[in-house]
């Protein structure tokens, strides 16, 4: 029913109890290996054998990026180089790259976290699955197609780009899946329209989408556009890549994968944990890596847990969609706002395209937000006067929501940069430092 009914329905004492011994195996790992790990739980009066219960990871250390920036490349490595067999990064915006070796069990936990999600979205080994996912240092392209393997699809691996291309190889291979953020399915989606293609009439069925925030309305939007369901994968390159967790065929929050990823949500201020069903940031605890293990690792993203059942069956903790990061979150007129929630307005109007760059600037002490967003081609070609009536509307719309004056600037079509991997969604003119 599942890939691996085993874990995917473990009863949960079962589960909790597999998770206990898991999180003891690392934390002796990484004291015994990692110098930065045992200084730090040596300055705190801790050796592994403070963890009695699973509740007792909240006395140990959080880490965080510049930890792994301080140790770049393989300072925080709990195995010599002779073990390990890949290295991944993320290049991130700022100073060095973020480093993920794996030894061969790292990887071969990996596909296997790469099948339940790419099961659970619907793939059989009779589909055709094209991997637009970049390939190279970053996980999406060889995690997607280590899972795809694994189920045992025939996998296209496109990589990122050459749009064009993309859609000719969908029609003459009839892929059935497209594995991509959900940025560039749009990017596809359009490029198709614009050649005279109607995505809907092909054989995609499916689309996995995942490393960047994406709305519930830009799911909608993406799966109305494109005549198919739009799945999710989450993960990141500090805990190995896509896999940590998934969503199944109810769409209604992303399953984790507890035997590898013990999952906190805290308060970004004061790191204390929050009651379960509460938003917070997520701190990820891998249990089961070997090359690089994380402990607590703040991951930035918003989110919250729940342990309703879901009506899949599947006994794994859910997250909920995120919600954005905590570095991404604008304080506007002292208004926390977060990307994704001008997204879901925005696609509340049926006279912009999903296309927007948020632009922010500093006046005076306060941070003050320009949307910029496309015109649909018939209200571009209204003039001027139309389209200050619709700036006018959705700004009212925000003002009625989030009780804040946002500057709306509707712009021609095609005008903002088209993704081909992660959006780049706000364009920062404060002033740095
Ligand atoms: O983006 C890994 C990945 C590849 C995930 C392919 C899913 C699919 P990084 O480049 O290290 O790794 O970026 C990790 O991307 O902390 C989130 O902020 C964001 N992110 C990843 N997946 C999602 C998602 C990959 N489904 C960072 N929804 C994470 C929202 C996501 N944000």
């Amino acid at each position: 029913m599942y890939w691996d009914n085993k874990f995917e329905s473990m009863p949960i004492e079962e589960l909790q109890k597999f998770q206990l011994n898991k999180l003891q195996e690392t934390v002796a790992w990484v004291y015994d290996r990692v110098p930065f790990y045992k200084k730090k739980l040596n300055e705190m009066g801790l050796t592994p054998d403070a963890i009695q219960c699973l509740e007792d990871i909240a006395k140990l250390p959080v880490t965080v990026k510049n930890d792994l920036r301080d140790n770049y490349p393989f300072g925080l490595c709990a195995v010599s180089m002779k073990e390990v067999v890949r290295v991944h990064a993320s290049s991130g915006t700022t100073g060095k790259p973020v480093t993920g070796p794996y030894t061969r069990e790292d990887l071969e936990q990996w596909t296997e976290c790469m099948a339940r999600n790419l099961w659970a979205a619907g793939l059989r080994p009779d589909d055709v699955a094209q991997n637009a996912y970049g390939h190279g240092l970053f996980t999406g392209g060889m995690g997607f197609h280590q899972g795809i393997d694994r189920i045992g699809c025939a996998v296209v691996p496109t990589s990122a780009g050459l749009t064009e291309r993309q859609i000719t190889l969908m029609q003459d291979f009839k892929s059935n899946a497209l594995l991509c953020t959900p940025s560039y399915a749009l990017t596809i989606a359009e490029r198709a329209e614009d050649m005279g293609i109607d995505v809907k009439n092909l054989p995609l069925r499916v689309g996995v989408f995942g490393a960047e925030p994406w709305t519930h309305a830009m799911r909608k939007e993406i799966e109305t556009r494109m005549g198919i369901k739009a799945m999710e994968a989450f993960g990141l390159t500090e805990l190995g890549g896509p896999g940590v967790s998934f969503d199944c065929e109810n769409q209604d929050g992303l399953h984790i994968n507890e035997d590898h990823f013990l999952a906190e949500i805290v308060d970004p201020e004061t790191l204390e944990q929050v009651p379960l069903g509460e938003k917070g940031e997520l701190l990820i605890t891998s249990i089961q890596r070997r090359a690089m293990p994380m402990i607590r690792y703040r991951t930035k993203d918003i989110t919250r847990l729940t342990r309703e059942p879901c009506a899949c069956g599947r006994t794994l903790i859910r997250m909920d969609k995120v919600f954005g990061r905590t570095d991404d979150m604008l304080i506007i007129s002292g208004v926390n706002v977060f990307p994704s929630q001008i997204e879901s307005f925005l696609l509340d109007f049926d006279e912009v395209e999903p296309q927007y760059v948020l632009v922010v600037r500093k006046k005076g002490y306060l941070d003050h937000l320009t949307v910029r967003v496309e015109a649909k081609p018939e209200i571009y070609a209204a003039g001027p006067d139309k389209e200050a009536e619709i700036e006018a509307k959705i700004a009212k719309h925000i003002k009625g929501m989030l009780g804040i004056n946002i500057r709306i600037r509707l712009v021609e079509p095609k005008l903002i940069a088209r993704s081909e991997g992660k959006a780049k969604r706000i364009i920062d003119k404060r002033p740095k430092g």
